[in-house]
Parts: C-alpha cells; structure tokens; sequence
C-alpha cells in the first residue's frame, strides 16, 4: 500500500501515535543546486504547461477542468464548481508564483487534461513559522486516473517549491494518506432546506415534515451585535491585529501580514465591478470605535450532478477566519467567548442568507466546538485531514476530538 507515499518525506502511519512527544521537525534537508533544473518528462502524448491565470482563456481552461472532474461527496451528488474569481483568489495571493500553476495538457489537442498549483505561505506549527507552501487543486481528467499520473504532478509541483527554496507543504483532502496531522469533519447549517432536500442534501428526519425542518432553519431578517458592519479598507490593521491574537489559541495557524489580511479578507468592489464577490467580512466596532470581532465566509458553489435536477448549483457559503476580545482574558472567559461566537455566527447566518447562500458550512476546527450544536450545524459525512510534507510533527488535537469533548 501506499506505493508512491511511502518514498516521499511525510510520517509512517502509526509513526506518531502512542509515542512520547518528539521534537517537530523537518523529515530531510535538500539543497536547491541539487534540485533537477527540468521536469520529469510525462508519459508519450502528453506535456507540461505553465498554466497563465492572468489570460482570461487559460483561466476557464482551468475552470472547465475542475468543473467537470474535481472533488465529489461520497455519493456523487454534487462536485465543487470553483468559479473564476474564486481561482484568482485561491490561487493569487500575495506572492503567488506563475510557475506553481502546472498544467498537463494533451500533445495533439492542446486540451488541459491534469493541473496542480501551490501557493507560498508563511505556517507557524506550534512555536516555529515555516516558510512553505499550500498545494491544492490537484486533478485529473476522469478518463486519465488510475495511470499514475498524480504522482507524476505532485513531483512536479515539490520541484517547483524547491527550486524556490520551499521544502515544506501543507495541503488537505478527503482521502486517507500517510500521515494526518490533524482532521475535522464538515458541518453543515441549512439555510434554504426545502431547496437542500429537494437536491438530496438534507434528509427529512424521521417523525418531521418538510414544514417543521422549514421553521427550524428559519433566520431573522436583521443581525442583532450592536456595531456590526462590513469590514473596509481602514480596519486592516486592527484586524490583523485581532487574528494574530486570536490564533495564538491554535496549534497550526498561517501567518499572515497586512497585505495577506487585504487579499484574503478585503472584497475589492473597486477593481473590478464585474467581478463576483469570493469573501464577506464584517468588524463590530464598539463605541470608542475599537474593532472587537470580525468574521468572514466565503463562496463555493457546488454542481448537481443529476441531469435531471430543477436546481443546477447549491451556494455554499464557507466560514472562514473569525476572532474576538470578548472573553479572551487570562484565564479565557469560556463562557463568554461561546456566547459572542454564537452571536457572531448567528449573525453571519443572517448575512449569509441575505446573500442567497443555500447552506453555511463549517469545519470542527478553531473554537467551532462552541457554537455548532446552538448554531443548527448537522455533522455531514465529510472529513478533511491535513497534511504536512517533509515536517515531521506530534498531532494536532483536531476538531473532531475536539466536538467529543463538547
Ligand atoms: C490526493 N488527493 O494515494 P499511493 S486534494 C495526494 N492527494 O499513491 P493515480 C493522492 N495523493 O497510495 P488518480 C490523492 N489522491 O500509491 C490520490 N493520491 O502512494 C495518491 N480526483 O495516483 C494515491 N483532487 O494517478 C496513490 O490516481 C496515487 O488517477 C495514485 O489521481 C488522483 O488538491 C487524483 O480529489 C486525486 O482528480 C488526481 O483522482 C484524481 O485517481 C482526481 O493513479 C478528483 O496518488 C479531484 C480530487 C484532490 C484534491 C488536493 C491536494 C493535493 C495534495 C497533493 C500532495 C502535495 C504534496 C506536497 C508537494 C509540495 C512539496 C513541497 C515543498
Ligand atoms: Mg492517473
């Protein structure tokens, strides 16, 4: 098992557990002049490319790709849609790479049949900051898989990172690899269930009628935190400010600076009117005109497989970074902290439908622990392991630990 795995720098399965803490590390240290200086060359009829997501054609090739062969659930119900300026967004942060945007296309048709990319970002694990990047979008045309290919890819994309002197990565999925350092699970709050279960994502429970689980997930019209507003331009520092606080609380966390707060957070509606919004941010600002709280979700569509279906998306709406003062003394006010997290996310529910998003999703990570059960979320059937590659660390108590100890 494990045939490509078990020769890459990543932990052994078991390798971490039951074993007294180590020290976190890096697996093995390379050099970037002995880093191959060309590709590996990829099986006859087919070549690599450096995908250019500036040019608005090669963008939709890569849209195109995942559209019709990125992620599905379990059931093959529904398969991520990743829209154009959530690419941008993804896949350019602040000092992104071209040449981590790898593609493999066809020799005679020129058509993009596999792509990976990779991102820089600073990592801190527990008290280290590693300068790594974060790989995501791996995929493979449906009738090139099970030939060996993502081997090949993810080969090429650590090249890339290496010769820019990168040796370590952080990257997720839904399938069991050697080794997780952390995993979570989704959680998902309807927003409009009748749309949900007519698409087969919400069962109608037992003993219920489609009119209970209706009222159930009913929302108010308006937020209620006093000082709610959508975060703009002037409150960047004061969120940073306020992230950088909040995640000292994790384990594993990105490191961001001003310039990634404005990226990651900041939906630029001057630069582009066209442009779909990706990211929903909001400050409370108190009555000194402290900023306190922000929270942030951002939109992933899903397609409805079924031909057949009256509906053809579900608007996910995905909770991102939030952080609070509230209850964040020495020694934390729990019970202070669970009730602004409910109030906050209560509120970006409200915001969320206002929006037209069909669902709210969540992860078992950060404090969601705290607000899940009041919030309505359901626990789906969806895992997510992190992984680290070429560091070695003790695990990190996930989230689904984590909803245990609720
Ligand atoms: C996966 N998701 O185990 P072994 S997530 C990593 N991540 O290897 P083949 C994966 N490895 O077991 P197929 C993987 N899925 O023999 C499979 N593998 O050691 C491993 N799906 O390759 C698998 N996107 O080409 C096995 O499989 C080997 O044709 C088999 O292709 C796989 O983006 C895939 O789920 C996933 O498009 C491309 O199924 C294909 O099935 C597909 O025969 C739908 O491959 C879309 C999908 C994955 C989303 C993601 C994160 C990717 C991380 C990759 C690892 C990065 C490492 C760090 C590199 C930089 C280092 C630096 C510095
Ligand atoms: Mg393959």
């Amino acid at each position: 098992a494990y045939k490509f795995w078990s020769t890459q720098p990543v932990m052994k399965m078991g390798e971490d557990t039951g074993k007294a803490p180590f020290e976190d590390g890096p697996i093995k240290v390379q050099k970037v002049e002995d880093v191959p200086t060309e590709a590996a060359p990829l099986v006859a009829g087919f070549e690599w490319c450096t995908v250019n997501l500036e040019k608005p054609e090669e963008l939709l090739e890569v849209t195109d790709l995942l559209e019709g062969h990125y992620v599905e659930d379990n059931e093959a119900l529904f398969r991520f849609k990743y829209s154009k300026s959530i690419l941008n967004w993804a896949m350019m942060p602040p000092g992104w790479k071209n040449d981590w945007h790898v593609g493999v296309r066809a020799s005679q048709s020129r058509k993009l049949v596999g792509f990976i990319s990779a991102v820089p970002v600073e990592l801190r694990v527990r008290n280290r900051v590693i300068h790594a990047s974060e790989v995501n979008f791996l995929c493979i045309h449906k009738k090139l898989r099970s030939k060996r290919l993502a081997p090949v890819l993810i080969k090429e994309i650590t090249r890339r990172c290496n010769l820019e002197n990168v040796w370590q990565a952080i990257y997720t999925g839904g399938t069991v690899l050697p080794t997780p350092v952390s995993t979570c699970r989704y959680f998902h709050r309807a927003i409009n269930w009748q749309k949900l279960w007519e698409v087969g994502f919400s069962p109608l429970p037992p003993n219920s009628k489609p009119q209970y689980q209706i009222r159930k997930y009913a929302v108010p019209d308006n937020t209620s935190i006093k000082g709610l507003r959508e975060m703009q331009e002037k409150d960047v520092d004061a969120v940073h400010g306020l992230l950088k606080r909040y995640l000292k609380r994790y384990d594993m966390a990105p490191d961001w600076t001003g310039e990634d707060i404005v990226h990651w957070l900041l939906h630029k509606k001057k630069k582009d009117q066209l442009e779909e919004q990706v990211v929903w941010s909001y400050v409370v600002e108190d009555e000194h005109h402290n900023i306190t709280d922000f929270i942030s979700f951002y939109c992933l569509e899903s397609s409805i497989i079924s031909p057949g279906s009256k509906h053809k998306v579900v608007r996910a709406a995905y909770l991102f970074y939030y952080a609070t003062e509230v209850g964040l003394t020495s020694p934390v006010d729990q019970p202070a902290l669970k009730k602004r997290l409910n109030d906050l996310v209560a509120d970006a529910t409200i915001l969320a439908k206002k929006y037209k998003f069909d669902v709210f999703n969540a992860l078992s990570l950060m404090d969601n622990g705290l607000f899940l059960e009041d919030q309505k979320f359901g626990a789906g059937d969806g895992q997510l392991h992190y992984y680290l590659f070429n560091y070695r660390a003790n695990p990190i108590a996930g989230g689904v630990d984590k909803r245990n100890r609720l």
